[in-house]
């Protein structure tokens, strides 16, 4: 079995002895123009070239879960499409989204600054009750951090495309049930993949349906977000702030305005890291059990885009 790895921005080497090591009887190789065909790529964010010189490609397994990117090029036609399921991110989505919503409730970020300033100042306590925590996306990832998130008894809500029976979470499902998902949320989390029906979905008449003082957290892709209609909406008061892992264009241009808003918090992509030991064990483990004829889980849908 021939296997072609074709990963941009990511160091090749560690990846492809550990994808030999797990499956030694597979001939593992950077792709390079001109390469013979494989069976199976690895991939992240590949060139087009990659894909017209591979038509015969069985299975493409890309290297993180969300595969807006892939999914805007000509793939072979039989090739089955596989993201990342898990491998070690929802344990760092949860850890991440906790923070951002605690840090934001019990208003670390005000006590950072009186620290700074030499102030010893007490805040009044928040009703817990009054912080509702919805969550965009119940998959993989945020099913994980919607329970994370009841943990800390926040009441939770969730919103996805089919609905949900997840212990702690008021489950809303479809368009017909965005709003008064909206309506309830005050802590807002996306993590849905971004699709044609998800693109731009936190825009002004969304967003202002949040509850005054809303706080915004996106951790799924920047073109989720309208940046300009969330800026007008803290800048009027509607919304509290915002933490923000994803933007439209990345690496985050030095000039634009949430570099430098002090009620947004921004991180450089880093909310759920691909794991390299993690992620290699479950490519070799499926693309084995493919070998076989098994069902393995992560398998993409492209019409429905995740
Ligand atoms: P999943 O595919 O497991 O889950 C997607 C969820 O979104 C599902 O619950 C799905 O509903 C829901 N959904 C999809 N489309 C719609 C829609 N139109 N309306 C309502 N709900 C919808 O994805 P993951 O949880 O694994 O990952 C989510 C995203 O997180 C990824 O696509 C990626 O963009 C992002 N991500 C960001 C990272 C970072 O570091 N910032 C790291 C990893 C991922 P249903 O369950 O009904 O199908
Ligand atoms: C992913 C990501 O989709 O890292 O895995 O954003």
């Amino acid at each position: 079995m021939r296997i072609s790895f074709c990963c941009t921005d990511t160091k090749a080497e560690p990846w492809l002895q550990g994808l030999r090591a797990a499956l030694p009887d597979a001939s593992v190789e950077l792709w390079s123009a001109g390469a013979p065909p494989a069976d199976h790529a690895v991939v992240w964010a590949p060139p087009q070239a990659f894909f017209d010189e591979q038509p015969q490609l069985k299975g493409v397994f890309n290297i993180g879960a969300g595969v807006d990117a892939l999914l805007k090029l000509r793939l072979p036609p039989l090739a089955t499409v596989v993201r990342l399921d898990d491998a070690g991110m929802s344990v760092q989505m949860a850890e991440y989204v906790c923070h951002a919503v605690i840090r934001h409730f019990r208003e670390f970020g005000g006590y950072e600054a009186d620290v700074k300033a030499g102030k010893w100042s007490y805040r009044k306590p928040r009703a817990r009750a009054a912080f509702p925590v919805g969550v965009m996306g119940l998959g993989v990832l945020g099913e994980r951090v919607a329970k994370a998130l009841a943990q800390f008894e926040f009441p939770v809500l969730g919103w996805s495309r089919s609905s949900k029976a997840i212990a702690g979470v008021r489950s809303f499902a479809g368009a017909a049930q965005l709003a008064d998902f909206l309506a309830a949320t005050k802590v807002l989390v996306c993590l849905l993949p971004l699709t044609p029906d998800t693109r731009d979905i936190l825009r002004f008449d969304t967003l202002s349906q949040l509850q005054p003082g809303g706080y915004v957290i996106n951790v799924a892709r920047g073109s989720h977000l309208v940046d300009e209609d969330l800026i007008a909406l803290i800048d009027s008061g509607h919304l509290a702030g915002a933490t923000l892992d994803v933007f439209r264009t990345e690496p985050l241009p030095l000039d634009h305005p949430f570099w430098q808003h002090p009620k947004i918090t921004v991180t450089p992509h880093t909310s759920a890291r691909t794991l390299r030991d993690e992620s290699i064990a479950q490519i070799a483990d499926k693309i084995m059990a493919l070998a076989r004829g098994q069902p393995i889980a992560g398998i993409v849908e492209p019409v429905r885009g995740y």
